[in-house]
Parts: C-alpha cells; structure tokens; sequence
C-alpha cells in the first residue's frame, strides 16, 4: 500500500492551513527580506507560492521514495516544449484548498485572483504541442503512473507579443527577471554534455574494435525541478528542465593562459545553449544551435535516467522493463544514437544487444504531416556536432536497410524512400525515419491522422512494420481547462451529478438529460453569461474596446498558420459587414468576432494576416451602420493565462483548418468542454469530437481530407469559385484592391495572390460558400437560446473522452506498459 497520503477529509491539517498565514508572513521576511507590513501583491504573490510549494515538498519526497521501493517502471516524457503556463492557481486547485486559501489571503488584505494575476506565465513552448505535454504531466500524476518530464529551461520562452498600428511586434519573454518561486535548482547536480570533436577507434582488452568520442567541447546541464502536484496529490511528481553552465575545465585552461576574455566569451556561448526557445511552430529552421538545445536535452537526460536505474540494477539488460523514453514528436529523437552510444562505447555491449534494448525503451509521438515541419538535418552539420552519433545513425540505416531489401527485393525506389538518409540535395538526416525505426510504437494524435500517418506520409513504414503505428487521441486536463478556468460552470456541474467528473470527465455524461430541465439551462445560460462579463472587462483593459456580453462570442484563438485558415474567418467577418452595409436595417444575430494567436517572428504570410484581422476590426468597429452587431477584436499576447478567460467566454469555437492538416487540435476539446458549440471541418480531433456531441450538436462544413487530396491530384482552380460567387469576388476584391488599407493600397496584395493567383494552396476558396452556410445556421440556432444551450450542455455532457486522463491511460497500458502505483 502506498505511503503516501490520500487526499485526506481534513485538508486544513494536511496542509497546515492554520499556520499558513504565519508561513506567508514568515517568507516575506525570510525568504524576501520584504516588510510584511508592505503592501506589495508581487511579494505576497511570492510569499504565498514559497508556502505553498513547501507544503508539497515533503509529499514530492515520500512519491519519490514509493517509486523507489516498489521499483515502479518510470515513464519519461522527453520534450523540448512545456507550456505549464501559471503555476498557483494549479497548484491550489490539485491540493483543493483554493477555497481556504482565498480567505487566508482575504485576512491579509488580498483577493487571490490580484495575487494570481502577479505571474508570469511559464512560456516554454509554442502551442498545442508543449500544451498537451504539460496536460499530460498532469495527468500521469494524477493517475498515480509513476512519470516525469523532461525539458530545458530557457531564460526567454516564447516571445510577447504586442500590436503595434496593427502589427504583430516581438518583445523577449524575460520571464525569471524577478525570479521564479516553484524553481527548485539543484545546484549539486551538474552532467557533462559533449559537442563536436571525432570519434576514435582502439582495441579493448579483449581485441575487440571499440570506438571512443574525443576532442570534444563541453557544457554542463544543471538541473531544475518544478513540482507537479497531482489532483487530491495522489502524488507529487516533477518536471526536470536543464540549463547550460559552462564547464568548469575548459575555463580553467583558458585562464592559466591569462586569456581572461577568451574564457569568458567561451563561458557566455556555451551557457547561449538554453538561453531563447525557437519560435517556430511546425517549421524547420534548421540551426545549429537548435540540434545543440535537443542533444543537451537528450544527453544530460540519459545521464539521469541511467544514474537513477544503475541506483537499483546492477544490469543495463533489463532497462526496457524499467523505462519508457516518449519523444514528443522528433525533436528529441537524437536519444536513440545517444541511447545506442551509451549502451556500446561506455557499458560496453555488443550491437545486437544494445539495439534490442534501445528498440524496447523508446516511443515517438508524430504531431504533423505538414512537410515543411518535418525535421532533417544536414549530415555535414550533424557530423561535426556529434560525430560518434553520425556514424551510428549510418549504421542503424545500413542494418535496416538490408530488412528492407529482403522483404521487398529489387524494390529501390522503396529503399529510398525509407531510408534515414535523404540523398538528394545533399545528404539529410531525416528524424522522423530515425524515430521509427528506433521505437517500437509510433503513434498519431488523432484518429484521422493517424489514418492519414498509415497510408500516407508514413505508408512504406506501415508496410515493412504493420502494427507499428497507431493512434492515441489527444486530451486535455479537466482540472486546469474546466475545474479551475471556470469556476461558475464548475460549480453548476458539481451541485448537479458531484464532483467526481474532474477525475472521471465520462461522468459528464450525467448531464445530458440535464439539458431538457429548463431551470439547469437557466443556470448554465447565467454561468456562461458571467464568464462573457469577465472577459469583457479583460477585453476593455487589454484594448480598450468595449464589447457586449449579450452578442455571440465567436472565437479563433491558436498560432497564426496558414492552415488554419483564420484568413476564411476573416472572409466571414467581411461578408456579414457587406450584408449589413447593403441593408442596414436587416435582422442579423449581433456578434462579437475574437481573434488571438501568435505568429513565427519570420512567417510574413501568417503576420499580414494579423495586420489584415486588425484594419478589417478598424473598418467594421469605426462603422455607425455596423455598431451593435458585428465588432471585431485581436487580442495581443495569447498565451495559458490569457486561455483561461477566452475559453469559458466562448459561444461559438472556429475549428476550421484544411482537412487532413490540423493533426489533432487539443483548443477544439477545451471550448467544447466549457461548453462552446464549434464550427469545423472533418479535420483532426474535430471529427472524434462530432461523433462523441453528435452531427446534430456541431456545425460541420467544407471538404473532407480525401476530397483535398483529391482536388490537389485532379487540378484545383480557385479563381472558378471566385467567378461564380459575386458575394466572395467581392471579398476578394475589396482585399485586394486596399479597401482595408487605403494609405497603402498593395499592402494586402499577397494575401489576395495567395488565394487567386499562387493556388491557394489550403483551398481557401473551395470552402468559403459551405463556410458561409453553416455560419448561417449558427446565426439561426443562437436566435433560438433555448436550442442553443441544449446543445452548449450536450456539448459539454459528451467530451468525457478528451481527458488527457484517457489518453495517458492509453498510452501506460498500449504503449508503456506501466500500471498505476498503488492500484
Ligand atoms: N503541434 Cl509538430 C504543435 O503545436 N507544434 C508542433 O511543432 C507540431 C505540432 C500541434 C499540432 O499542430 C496540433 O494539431 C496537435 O493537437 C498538437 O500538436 C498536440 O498534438
């Protein structure tokens, strides 16, 4: 039986709530040398999250000792992207004292939320990819499946945004310049990370070829702990993120030659290694210092995944049934030559044997069929960076090649395609023919693209390795993305089916005849209504823009990509400002059109289409005509925290990316989840998510992923749509021809050429009339309220499924193989 504490009736004697107000002050002083009688929200901000953190610490230990005695298998997360977001109010939401808390913090003159709002969010990834892993985190935890993640610590996460004159501008993320209070840095901790040098061949004492990495230049990783409490704090686990000291030695050196600056510039560079996140979401840029920040990763990773094992077995033959290595997607996938490296040049085994275990230990988690994301890197480059790596990755392509060749002779193009190396245009590594080969399951986000992974991108693969891969739908946490953003939807659902839906979300579905009381639609409708207010205040502060509460809230929010097509949101927007501009008087449903999502400091497609959203807001809001039924707004900066407000907000969710694009989605699953009815194509998880609320409850629209490979074989015309819908050429012209941007009439020109001239390449055009009609039918659904909160509550009832507690389920007993501790 476990020894650590269940969640406890009494929460105030587990976490000594009592003394927590004592604690508060006792940290203000000692930890922060701060005045308590000061009056200072940032200090209290502080002063609270030490008090809370240490309450976690001892349970953090007694976890880390279960797993210990029971030799638990351990699940490592390996990810260069952890999007945690704030920490607080996560924390007091699993440890379920928020409610304590907030009156704790009262006696001291606080509200909580003025002392939540004092962090700054943890932006150490891009979007949806270092969302789910941070969901996930949670989830393992929460089950009790014995799970850590790791990452790097970057000084700057993802840049903040701001709009300035309607652009997009990029300001650095120094999100640690006032310090961190959830950071435990083990300072007594630091593993060598090799770079460059050559790898050396000499003869072992038994006369055996053995090779050695040499000359090399070295960096330490020191790690840094973040604790991840799990719901009811089951159990405490952690997030190790790395980050770059410069090695002791080489400065040494440096110095005794007197060649201070030269240490020094050494000592700077090496520490660059975890300085700024690329970023890049879903394109390769192929830098140095990129394939730097994964090996750092892998390496100090590997260094503490074998320290802990080697702690407990005296054999590195069994490390398969100690340890599941998950790489999310093939950023870290340099851990299977690491891994094989390790095994032969330091421990000392054979090939045969060393690949049987690395086979048994890794998985890789594909996030993107898109090509320009899929990595390569140069051989050239990889070679000088990790020569030894180099030579293992051509041996591994060698050894498999040769299975390829037997079971398909003579079939060369095959073998090309497959092969690790790509050969034209210079040799590449291609990492995601590397991850396969390397794991023994690969697995899909979503069951459309995993579908799409098996007979498309991936095909050969399928072929040579049939149950290889396979899916495993995306989820999100209920606690974060239900139980602590929307604590007036929460309540409702906890007074009517209890509060055992935020670990088990099926329970949900207790709600569904729920939607035929109409007293429960009242509330639900009041709940909603509450979280519109809300976020109309933040609105007003972030843009000064006032906006109404009783419009429908029609919301895009996610990274700015061509796929997803916010430029067809926009088209809508235009369309309904011509429709009221034609007939001022006509009946339409007022709405209010949101906007957010950040675009890649270099993709200049993705940022005219921001300053696009924001001219076109100027026009439609500064119109007398259009006041009170149509207002448009971008908001800057989205980001976790700015999530919390916009998802519970939402009326109306835009899901409208190019089918067979958008891998899964995971935005999709939180709107539903509060409730939001959403507007989409058949693409990603938004398909899983029309069978689960029914077709009835979702408006669907527009090709499907096989008609788009289809029109894309067959020869796509979109200036034919163009030619025969007056109500779109019109968009297109009024675009095109500077009507949104008079003082400078070409400024939109790309846009217009992308769609009309360069083939429009996301079929933008194809889609934009069956867009219009489902849009249609959301206007008419939200006229009758009635109809229109049945479904929110359907939606709602029906997302059990997209719990990350399902997936990480499904990924511990398919893939893992791990068992919760203690069950
Ligand atoms: N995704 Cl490859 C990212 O956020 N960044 C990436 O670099 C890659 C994928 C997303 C993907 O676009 C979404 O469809 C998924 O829901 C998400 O990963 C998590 O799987």
């Amino acid at each position: 039986m476990s020894r650590v504490c269940k969640m406890s009736k009494n929460v105030r004697e587990v976490f000594r709530l009592d003394e927590l107000k004592d604690d508060i002050r006792r940290n203000m002083v000692a930890l922060l040398g701060n005045d308590p009688r000061s009056k200072r929200k940032f200090s209290y901000y502080n002063a609270l999250a030490y008090s809370v953190r240490e309450r976690l610490v001892d349970l953090w230990m007694r976890t880390q000792s279960d797993y210990y005695d029971s030799m638990a298998k351990r699940v490592y997360y390996l990810s260069m992207e952890f999007l945690p977001g704030r920490f607080l109010m996560n924390y007091l939401t699993n440890m379920g004292i928020v409610d304590e808390c907030r009156e704790i913090v009262a006696e001291l003159g606080f509200s909580l939320e003025e002392l939540e709002e004092e962090e700054w969010d943890a932006g150490l990834g891009n979007g949806g990819l270092g969302r789910l892993a941070s969901c996930y985190l949670d989830s393992m935890v929460s089950q009790n499946i014995p799970g850590y993640g790791y990452g790097i610590l970057y000084d700057y996460g993802i840049f903040y945004q701001s709009i300035v004159n309607g652009n997009q501008e990029e300001r650095c993320d120094n999100w640690r310049r006032h310090g961190c209070p959830w950071e435990i840095t083990r300072l007594d901790t630091l593993y060598e990370v090799k770079f460059y040098g050559r790898s050396e061949t000499y003869y072992d004492s038994d006369g055996n070829v053995r090779f050695r990495w040499v000359d090399t230049e070295n960096v330490m990783a020191m790690p840094c702990d973040i604790l991840i409490p799990g719901y009811g704090c089951s159990h405490v686990s952690n997030m190790r993120l790395w980050t770059a000291q410069s090695s002791r030695e080489f400065n040494l050196s440096d110095f005794n030659r007197g060649d201070y600056i030269g240490a020094m510039h050494g000592k700077v560079m090496s520490e660059n290694i975890t300085k700024v996140l690329y970023p890049n979401d879903q394109f390769l840029q192929g830098m140095e210092l990129r394939l730097k920040q994964q090996y750092f990763l892998v390496s100090a990773t590997f260094q503490d995944i074998l320290r802990r094992y080697l702690k407990q077995h005296t054999s590195l033959a069994a490390l398969p049934e100690a340890v599941a290595v998950q790489l999310n997607d093939t950023h870290p996938a340099i851990a299977i030559p690491e891994l094989m490296r390790l095994l032969m040049d330091v421990y000392g085994m054979g090939w045969d044997v060393a690949w049987d275990i690395c086979t048994r230990t890794f998985a890789y988690t594909n996030h993107t069929v898109l090509p320009e994301a899929l990595e390569t890197w140069p051989v050239d480059l990889l070679g000088r960076l990790l020569p030894r790596h180099m030579q293992i990755i051509y041996e591994i392509n060698r050894r498999f090649l040769e299975g390829v060749a037997a079971t398909f002779p003579g079939d060369t193009e095959r073998l090309s395609r497959m092969s690790v190396i790509q050969e034209e245009g210079g040799q590449r590594v291609r990492m995601a023919n590397l991850a396969i080969v390397g794991s023994h399951t690969v697995n899909g986000v979503a069951a459309l693209h995993s579908n799409i992974l098996q007979t498309g991108l991936f095909r050969d693969f399928h072929e040579y390795y049939p149950r290889k891969i396979r899916n495993v739908t995306n989820g999100v946490t209920p606690r974060r993305w239900l139980m602590q953003c929307n604590p007036a939807l929460s309540r409702l659902i906890t007074q009517s089916i209890g509060p055992e839906w935020c670990c088990n979300l099926e329970k949900l579905r207790e709600l569904v005849p729920l939607a035929e009381d109409s007293a429960f639609r009242d509330a639900w409708a009041r709940a909603k209504l509450e979280n519109k207010r809300l976020l109309s205040r933040y609105v007003l502060r972030k843009v000064q823009m006032g906006i109404n509460p009783n419009t429908l809230f029609d919301m895009q929010f996610k990274r700015m990509h061509e796929y997803k097509r916010q430029l067809l949101n926009v088209m809508h927007v235009i369309s309904l400002f011509n429709r009221i501009k034609d007939n001022p008087s006509a009946d339409i449903t007022p709405r209010t059109v949101l906007f957010g999502g950040k675009a890649a400091p270099g993709y200049y497609q993705a940022k005219l289409i921001i300053r696009l959203i924001n001219e076109v807001a100027r026009v439609v809001n500064a119109d007398a005509d259009v006041a009170g039924r149509l207002r448009v707004a971008f908001l800057p900066n989205y980001c976790i925290s700015q999530a919390e407000k916009v998802v519970p907000a939402a009326d109306l969710s835009e899901q409208i990316s190019t089918a067979g694009m958008e891998a899964s989605g995971t935005g999709n699953m939180k709107f539903a989840l509060n409730g939001a009815l959403t507007i989409g194509t058949l693409d990603g998880a938004n398909v899983e998510i029309m069978e689960e609320v029914g077709a009835e409850n979702i408006f669907i629209f527009g090709l499907k992923a096989h008609e788009v490979a289809e029109k894309r074989r067959s020869g796509y015309n979109p200036r034919e749509f163009y030619e025969n819908d007056a109500e779109l050429r019109r968009v297109m012209d009024m675009i095109g021809s500077g009507f949104f941007s008079p003082d400078e009439r070409g400024l939109f020109s790309p846009v217009y050429d992308s769609l009309m001239h360069h083939g429009d390449y996301y079929m933008l055009m194809a889609d934009y009339r069956p867009y219009m009609e489902a849009q249609a039918a959301v206007d008419a659904l939200y006229l009758d309220q009635d109809q229109w909160v049945r479904k929110s509550i359907l939606n709602a009832a029906n997302m059990g499924k997209f719990s990350s507690d399902r997936s990480v389920m499904e990924y511990a007993r398919g893939i893992w193989h791990v068992e919760p501790l203690g069950k």
